[in-house]
């Protein structure tokens, strides 16, 4: 099951307060404010998109990771593989450019890219706004690719069924003990480049046990994204859940 930001925003909250001096407070109050208000309405518009998801049978997934772990190069390679077994659309969320939605283009699925600006996060409205414009199909799938970065996107719901939190074997194994929120809020971890662990110091089963120290429940799954290893496992992980009525 998907867990609700507003479980884990107390938490942010209550981290970001450890840093305040007491003369800082009344603005702190403020700033937390202000975070509250902007989170409860991103709830909203999550709810408002998960129940149009539900309504038309579409699966979402929000995929998240800090930049280049190979979020973009995991969608194309499913498309491809996937294509033919329902429709796939993507939303695109970068700082700027239009990259990715290109790349996804040219697989033949639509695509709709979100340049956030100074935001570090995709939020519920822009999705909703987003996936209007992409026409989803009913009995569906919508992969919905989030800025790059390991903090931001943790605390936002979109109205996915599941964060996926993309990790690279180049980041370094320690990455789920020093960003506990985002690997908290994913219900799947992907660990991608495998082809490159006889390059890098990256101990598998070290990762896997920091995730399950901040996520008992959180799945795993190893793969090459480029040289295609392991591939099939997450392709059957998507077949499990897409609910395809008209098969
Ligand atoms: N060796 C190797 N390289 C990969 C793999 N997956 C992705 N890459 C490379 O990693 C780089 C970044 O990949 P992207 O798919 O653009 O990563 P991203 O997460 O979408 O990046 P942002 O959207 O900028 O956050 C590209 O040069 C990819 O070819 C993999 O499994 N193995
Ligand atoms: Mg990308």
């Amino acid at each position: 099951m998907f867990k609700r930001v507003d479980e884990q925003a107390p938490k942010i909250m209550l981290q970001q307060q450890a840093h305040h001096h007491p003369e800082h407070n009344h603005d702190h109050e403020r700033l937390v404010k202000v975070e509250q208000d902007l989170l409860s309405k991103n709830n909203a518009y999550a709810e408002q998109n998960r129940h149009y998801f539900k309504q038309q049978n579409i699966f979402v997934l929000n995929l998240v990771s800090s930049p280049g772990a190979g979020k973009t190069t995991l969608l194309v390679e499913t498309i491809k593989r996937l294509k033919a077994y329902f429709p796939i659309a993507v939303i695109e969320g970068d700082q700027q450019t239009e990259h990715d939605a290109d790349r996804i283009r040219a697989t033949g699925a639509p695509a709709v890219q979100i340049n956030t600006g100074r935001a570090c996060h995709l939020d519920a409205h822009g999705v909703g706004h987003a996936a209007m414009r992409l026409a989803l199909k009913p009995n569906s799938f919508l992969a919905i690719e989030n800025v790059g970065n390991l903090v931001c996107p943790s605390g936002f719901d979109l109205g996915e069924a599941h964060k996926v939190v993309v990790l690279s074997v180049t980041e370094g194994d320690d990455k789920p003990l020093k960003y506990p929120d985002m690997f908290h809020a994913a219900d799947l971890m992907v660990i991608n480049k495998t082809d490159l662990l006889p390059y890098v110091e990256f101990d598998v089963e070290r990762c896997i046990r920091y995730a399950k120290q901040v996520n008992p429940d959180i799945q795993i799954l190893q793969l090459s994204a480029t040289k295609g290893d392991g591939f099939s496992a997450w392709t059957d992980w998507l077949l499990a859940r897409v609910v395809v009525a008209d098969i």
